[in-house]
């Protein structure tokens, strides 16, 4: 699937641009299912904000029970001072996630497919397990900022082993909210870690030097690509404050041989397994 420059590429990068790797019909095929499951949603009495500035204060229940579940988060500006929605939930949901690619059929024909597991073979990934997907709106306008983090701090594993898989459903640029990458960033460590306690997440912080912000490059990328990063590789996305939307959906797969800490903040019910592709 990946050529060896590709490879040395991804491994001195810690990230990979591969466009044109999912048909436009298999991107809106995606957008319309969660559009159609936007529609189907009920938000009274559930109301749930995804936001990464004060993580750990804006993280409920239901966000901490949705590792085995479809479940919808909006935007934090989506909502007037007297906690209203100001506009329709289609306009204001920031993202749906955590079991996607299990629970629903058109997700799960989306993230196992031949060529993605061979594509994840090649990054040397030998036993993958899907953990988590999320399908992000990124809201004309209201999109909310996802500050420069590592996935590796949400999704901890001993040894380090997660690849978030990032495919653009629309053109992504920097004016509505593109990728920003620190490539070669992965080299430098792990620096915190989310931590689910008995009254609540907080982060281990093993370095608190900040990301080197002016080594980011957007990735600005046309829709169908595929973005693969290195779970240890800084990344952001900006706020989306122009016109038009910048949908993507994120796949993140673990190695099944190493250990994943029940400590992390994604759980499943022991009877509902993680499976690979
Ligand atoms: O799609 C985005 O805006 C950023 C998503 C991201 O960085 C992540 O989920 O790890």
């Amino acid at each position: 699937m990946l050529t060896n420059s590709q490879k040395t590429f991804y491994e001195s990068n810690g990230f990979l641009v591969l466009p044109e790797f999912v048909s436009n019909e298999s991107c809106d095929q995606l957008r319309i299912r969660a559009e159609e499951m936007v529609q189907d949603f009920d938000p009274a009495g559930v109301i749930s904000i995804f936001s990464t500035h004060e993580q750990n204060r804006l993280t409920d229940d239901y966000f901490l029970e949705s590792g085995d579940k479809i479940r919808f988060f909006f935007e934090e500006d989506a909502f007037s001072k007297e906690g209203k929605l100001v506009h329709e939930k289609e306009r204001g949901i920031n993202k749906i996630g955590h079991a996607l690619h299990d629970l629903d059929q058109t997700f799960n024909a989306f993230s196992r497919t031949t060529k993605l597991k061979q594509l994840v073979a090649d990054i040397g990934i030998a036993n993958p397990l899907l953990l988590q997907s999320m399908y992000i709106f990124k809201q004309p306008h209201i999109g909310g900022e996802v500050t420069c983090h590592q996935d590796s701090t949400f999704l901890f594993t001993e040894p380090m082993s997660v690849v978030g898989l990032w495919f653009a459903l629309e053109d992504a640029t920097v004016e509505n909210g593109c990728l920003w990458v620190i490539p070669g960033g992965h080299k430098v460590g792990l620096k915190s870690r989310w931590v689910r306690t008995s009254d609540g997440m907080r982060f281990d912080v093993w370095d608190a030097t900040p990301f080197e912000d002016q080594k980011l490059e957007p990735l600005e990328v046309s829709k169908g690509t595929l973005v693969v990063l290195n779970g240890l590789l800084p990344h952001r996305s900006l706020p989306n404050r122009s016109e038009r939307s910048r949908h993507a959906y994120i796949l993140h797969v673990i190695d099944a041989s190493s250990q994943y800490p029940a400590t992390n903040w994604l759980q499943r019910n022991a009877a509902f397994q993680l499976r690979g592709f």
